[in-house]
């Protein structure tokens, strides 16, 4: 359990600026945009509510100061159309053109977009051809065999939807950590304000800091149990009560999200906080080391016979049972039990290890923030660098750079470091893998950079052999320094793709490049349990938090939280260097490129061959083509 005031602070970090009715405005344009792109309408006026929208979203300032200020147009993206409708809907809550454009489709319409590989035209042309209004509708046809053949669809097509259906269905049996952090805040927020109450902590998979949760678990101390459940079930985030007791309640909230609420004696707060943080084998095999030394222990306290010796806080209960305080994140049962009766246990990274983030984004490419203000984020968040890895030239829908463009930046880069005392933005990019494992800048251009994250954007359907070459290969480039987001996987949209596990992290460990923990809300890639193989096998582990906006700075927490999950150390990642300590580790890549075919014995010589000659080809041509 975190002490509530730091807790306050770290969730609400966690959450996308302020403002009264930011959020549903944004809502709102997004929904715009979803019925017109449906209706295949003008790309530019779609593009411009999505955009609003984003901003909106990741608004840092106060939106009814604006409105106030008459500085709507402030916002990147608001002309004078959008600054109207802003003010129509923050005035009256509604949308006059709105409420009529929804009138134009079915309803269900929308959420076909919702199902990977449903595309607005697939939609239209499912509602015009099929009748198909909705999510159920599709289901069904997909099971009468209505889908083949029809306006084209070739069978692969209807494949890919039917695997879609079935990720969207388990999207919604768990959200995203982040989603549950969010979530949590809006209930634990407002009861902790209550006067009755002493620690709250969120408890579960949440507590554990799981990359996905099923439910949301509330732990309450107080002995006003029936004034915490009213206040509980009578906020304004309650859709709907689904059970009402005396001490514990259970209800959804608006995106149907199950939150239960359970209320102890101070007594009893830490042994109820152990038990329902669980996990379930954690507490099994707690109990079982309880019994052995013949005490017992449940969700009211740690006893012996009837004599009660503690349970106010789970601190105590470990030191009853002589081993060292777990954090929640290790409580598995992966070993960690042991670890802790022998007071063995890492020193689990913590959020204030951290000196950097080397995977952000800035307007130079999709990013909605400049360098200065992303630099600023940065050193608010206690960090002394930062890289600033933009999308590279191929990536034209993510406004990837061209080589002019590296140039302009960079000198933007060095002329803020010269204003920057203490500290320091490095010239970075995050540079697309192409489908044959080849990185989209030339050799001098990559060694320009100070750091280079590589990563894959695109050709996510190729076989595991070469997608896992495709990666290698990108390894054995003595520029590339990280490895982004290795398997891809996109929450709710992307199952995370097959890849050799075995052989990525050999070629990593060999290469000395580390592999990213992307903090992303939606990707959280690694997970903990590859991130905890890949320590195992002596790779680099780095986290980035692949922000776009200074808002998504924090996005760095979920990556620790994966990082915690995987049991890593200050000293296993790259972030917790000084930039000199780092610079001096990625100058080692450079120095120490592996003999061809030493990497990956049964893998890829030809490849390898062909990129170690490219470096040398590379190396001749670079004096010419280097962007300094
Ligand atoms: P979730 O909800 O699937 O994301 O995962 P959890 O871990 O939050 O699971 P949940 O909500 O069913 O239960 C919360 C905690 O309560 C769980 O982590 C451990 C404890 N718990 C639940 N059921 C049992 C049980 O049958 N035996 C024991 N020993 N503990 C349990
Ligand atoms: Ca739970």
């Amino acid at each position: 359990m975190k002490n509530l005031k730091s807790r306050k602070h770290n969730q609400a970090s966690l959450k996308n600026g302020k403002g009264p009715d930011r959020e549903r405005i944004s809502e709102i344009f997004n929904s715009i945009a979803r019925i017109l792109e449906i209706k295949q309408d003008n790309r530019f006026r779609i593009r411009a509510y999505q955009r609003a929208a984003g901003n909106l979203r990741d608004l840092s300032q106060d939106l009814g100061t604006l409105i106030k200020e008459d500085r709507l147009f402030d916002i990147p993206g608001v002309g004078r159309d959008l600054a109207g409708k802003i003010k129509e809907i923050a005035a009256t809550g509604k949308l006059k053109y709105y409420e009529e454009l929804k009138k134009s489709i079915p309803s269900g319409l929308l959420d076909l977009l919702n199902i990977p590989s449903v595309g607005p035209k697939t939609a239209w042309d499912l509602y015009q051809k099929l009748k198909i209004k909705n999510i159920q509708d599709l289901e069904q046809a997909i099971e009468n065999d209505k889908l083949s053949g029809l306006f084209g669809i070739k069978e692969k097509t209807v494949e890919n939807i039917r695997q879609g259906l079935l990720l969207f269905k388990k999207g919604k049996e768990r959200m995203p950590l982040a989603l549950a952090i969010q979530a949590a805040d809006e209930f634990m927020l407002p009861l902790s304000e209550l006067d009755c109450i002493g620690n709250i902590s969120p408890a579960g998979s949440l507590r554990r800091r799981k990359d996905t949760v099923r439910d949301i678990d509330i732990l309450i101390e107080s002995n006003k149990p029936s004034r915490v459940m009213d206040s509980f079930t009578g906020l304004p985030g309650v859709k709907k009560i689904q059970a009402k007791g005396k001490t514990k309640s259970s209800v959804l909230n608006k995106q149907d999200i199950q939150v239960d609420c359970r209320v102890v004696p101070a007594k009893s707060f830490g042994a109820a906080l152990l038990y329902f943080t669980g996990s379930k084998n954690f507490n099994i095999k707690l109990r079982r080391l309880a019994m052995r030394m013949g005490l017992k222990i449940n969700e009211y306290a740690i006893s012996s016979g009837n004599k009660y010796l503690a349970g106010r806080s789970e601190k105590d209960i470990f030191k009853i049972l002589k081993m060292s305080y777990l954090a929640p994140e290790l409580r598995e049962d992966n070993g960690e039990l042991e670890l802790a009766l022998k007071h063995e246990l890492p020193k689990l990274v913590d959020l204030r290890d951290i000196r950097s983030d080397l995977h952000l984004h800035s307007n130079f490419s999709d990013g909605e923030n400049s360098i200065e203000e992303m630099a600023r984020s940065g050193r608010a968040r206690g960090y002394t660098h930062i890289a600033i890895s933009d999308h590279s030239q191929s990536l034209k829908v993510a406004g990837g750079l061209g080589l002019a463009e590296l140039k302009k930046k960079k000198a933007v880069i060095e002329r803020l470091n010269k204003g920057l005392h203490d500290f320091r933005v490095l010239f970075g990019s995050e540079v697309e893998i192409d489908s044959e494992g080849n990185l989209d800048y030339p050799q001098g251009v990559l060694e320009g950079f100070d750091i280079v994250v590589a990563a894959i954007h695109s050709g996510f359907r190729q076989s595991k052999e070469k997608l896992t070459e495709r990666l290698i290969r990108a390894c054995l480039n003595p520029h590339v320094h990280i490895i982004a987001h290795p398997t891809g996987r996109l929450w709710g949209s992307r199952e995370a793709y097959q890849l050799d596990f075995k052989r990525l992290f050999k070629a990593c460990r060999e290469t000395n490049t580390a592999l990213e923990i992307n903090g992303d809300s939606l990707r959280l890639d690694l997970n903990d349990i590859n991130c905890r193989r890949a320590r195992a096998e002596g790779v680099r582990l780095v986290i980035g938090s692949d922000a776009h906006s200074t808002d998504r700075i924090s996005q760095m927490e979920l990556g620790v939280s994966v990082a915690r999950r995987a049991w890593l150390e200050a000293k296993d990642l790259l972030n917790c260097l000084s930039v000199e300590e780092l610079l001096r580790a990625i100058r080692k890549k450079k120095s120490n490129i592996p003999a061809v075919g030493e990497v990956s014995s049964q893998a890829i010589p030809t490849a390898t061959e062909k990129i170690k000659d490219e470096y040398q080809i590379s190396k001749i041509k670079s004096k010419n083509q280097r962007c300094k």
